[in-house]
């Protein structure tokens, strides 16, 4: 492979992030797939003959998998977005007291202005939370290079390392150096320690001394290392940003002296104070919370921050170039040569002036979507439903507007069921897909069957984890490297758990499903119902020939409408289907009261 390897590639972040493991030796990759860090471990499969790659059903399991593999003293990394860090923070809090032996990157990936995400999350706070440090690529051949770096750290320290990437850095692309592929020559094995693995308290105390040790000679070592550095230029200014917060300072302040903090965490305290020592007026620019400008403060250093650098939302040059101006003393002119001056300085435009005649497009579920049936059936019925994240959160939406609450990932199961004991007067239906069945809905589901709950649950089983792009999980029967597998059973395991009601609905068929689920709504007990139909988008399967409205038929009722489809259009006179967009899935015909819809040949006939 390394013979024939390009010197330099066009990579994105994420999968300079996958080459940087391969090329650091690592043997054991797991993730669980979320925007933005989802590409990680596709684009390792590349290297998939050299690499043990593994979906894990959730975060937590990834990194408890990894830490495993890196006590025999493998090379591993993890992968999975800020919100997954909550479900793996268990494992890390004290992983960080174990340490590992082989070196261990937890690739975590934020979402600076939800471009996909539920909530804005700065992962840094785990960092020191866990005490464990943290690297911060600007870009991608950062990307790659961090994470070599990380694992080299990971094993000379002996602890877990953090990898923070964002969605601009994960998705983003550039020219890369690319390296051989280096395996460290060591035998892999555990060895027993039993003071050192296992933290009992008596042991655990004595491993809390050891982190506070590992703290002060990491900040020792982040003083000097490569990944910080200063650029020395106009003294008048000196910018300290982290991450991908540099770039946008080197395009809007090309003349100031900055500090590129890419270990940022623990803070390399000296190197703050030599920088700012240096400048008249010290800025920190970074993305989402202060935590940087409040340590620098916290050194007793005078600084601006957060008074100017908006603290919410993705950081841009535009934006920064914005808030510069207001900079009370010095304008961004002073330290930028006019000749020099990006055009965002001179005015702001728009952030997607091509985009401000377009009309408003709200996410929908695509034709032929099977939840879309479910969403039908449930609006048949004055219940409540605790929904979850995945493409059925589009439930929430008008036309459909049959979802209640989101929460995270498996909540949707366990609210429900909270909801019932909290005494609700109407039926509580939780809604979840069946990769969120997987990742942590199956506990929820043991709580409802021991606690003698009785809300209905329905697992949209759409066979893949379509949100994220299609990912494998443990109900599809095939691994991340396309291998094939046992395929588990979302029926067997909801019987196993104790469910006693375990139904399968087909929700393309309309009917039956209302009826199973008003069946479900009129029994006081649990039930669980499975609503299988595959992802059209992942299968490439068309469900039928297009269907076709019949104007003379058609009274304009539209009942078709209320479905959501982007297949089905109206002009404000007359309802028509795009046959462009048709799957033919016949949902439409099947709701339509005067028989107007039909097969595009004409032929008007029940689904
Ligand atoms: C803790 C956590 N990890 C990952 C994600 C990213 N994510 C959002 S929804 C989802 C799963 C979607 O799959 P599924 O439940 O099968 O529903 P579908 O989109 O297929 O309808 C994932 C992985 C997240 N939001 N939270």
């Amino acid at each position: 492979m390394t013979g024939s390897t390009p010197a330099r590639e066009l990579l994105s972040g994420n999968q300079a992030i996958a080459r940087g493991a391969w090329q650091a030796g690592v043997t054991v990759a797991t993730g669980y797939p979320g925007t933005p860090s989802t590409e990680i471990l596709e684009a390792a499969t590349r290297f998939k003959d050299d690499l043990c790659l593994e979906w894990s059903p959730n975060e937590k399991v990834a990194l408890e998998v990894a830490a495993g593999a890196a006590l025999t003293g493998a090379r591993c990394i993890v992968t999975m977005k800020h919100v997954g860090l909550n479900v793996a923070a268990d494992p890390l809090m004290t992983l960080s007291y174990t340490g590992v032996v082989g070196g261990l990157v937890i690739v975590v990936a934020d979402d600076p202005g939800m471009h996909s995400s539920q909530n804005e999350q700065d992962s840094r706070h785990f960092a020191r939370f866990a005490k464990v440090p943290m690297l911060e690529p600007a870009d991608s051949q950062e990307a790659l290079d961090f994470t070599v770096l990380g694992l080299e750290l990971s094993e000379k320290f002996r602890t877990p390392v953090l990898l923070r990437s964002t969605t601009r850095v994960s998705h983003s692309s550039g020219i890369v150096t690319l390296g051989p592929r280096k395996v460290p020559d060591r035998k892999i094995g555990f060895e027993k320690d039993i003071a050192r693995f296992v933290p009992v308290p008596a042991h655990a105390r004595g491993m809390r001394l050891r982190v506070e040790e590992r703290t002060a000679i990491l900040r020792a070592a982040a003083e000097s290392s490569p990944a910080n550095r200063i650029e020395w230029a106009d003294r008048g200014l000196g910018v300290i940003a982290e991450g991908v917060a540099y770039q946008y300072v080197k395009e809007v302040l090309p003349g100031a002296s900055v500090l590129k903090l890419g270990w940022a965490i623990p803070f390399p305290d000296a190197l703050l104070r030599t920088f700012a020592s240096g400048v008249a007026r010290v800025l920190v620019v970074e993305e989402l919370d202060g935590i940087l400008e409040e340590h620098v403060r916290s050194l007793g250093i005078a600084c601006e921050g957060r008074s100017l650098v908006p603290g919410m939302g993705e950081l841009s040059s535009s934006r920064l170039a914005a808030v510069l101006r207001g900079m009370p003393g010095i304008t961004p002119a002073s330290i930028v040569p006019p000749s020099e001056q990006p055009a965002a300085l001179v005015a702001q435009p728009p952030a997607h002036p091509e985009a401000a005649d377009l009309p408003a497009r709200p996410p929908v579920l695509c034709p032929s979507c099977p939840h879309r049936g479910i969403f039908h059936a449930l609006g048949k019925f004055d219940v409540v439903v605790t929904g979850d994240i995945g493409c059925y959160s589009l439930g929430a939406f008008a036309p459909l507007n049959r979802l209640d609450t989101i929460l995270c990932m498996g909540a949707g199961i366990s609210m429900a069921h909270g909801m019932t004991k909290a005494g609700e007067p109407r039926r509580v239906v939780g809604m979840v897909g069946d990769s969120t069945f997987f990742h942590s809905g199956i506990t929820g589901l043991l709580d409802i069957a021991y606690n003698k709950g009785n809300p209905v649950i329905i697992v949209v089983d759409n066979r893949t984890t379509a949100m994220t792009g299609h990912q494998d999980h443990p109900g599809t029967g095939r691994t991340l490297a396309g291998a094939e597998t046992g395929e588990a059973k979302i029926e067997d395991i909801a019987r196993a758990c104790g469910m006693k009601n375990v139904v399968v609905v087909n929700p393309y068929h309309l009917k039956p499903t209302t009826e199973t689920l008003r069946k479900a709504l009129e029994s006081d007990e649990a039930w669980l119902i499975v609503s299988r139909g595959a992802c059209p988008l992942a299968t490439h399967e068309r469900l039928g020939p297009p269907r076709k409205v019949d104007q003379d038929l058609c009274t304009v009722c539209k009942a078709c409408l209320k479905l959501g489809c982007p297949a089905i259009e109206f002009d404000g006179a007359k309802v028509t289907i795009n046959d462009l967009l048709c799957n033919g899935c016949s949902m439409c015909q099947q709701v339509c009261p005067s028989k107007a819809i039909g097969l595009a040949s004409g032929e008007c006939r029940d689904a």
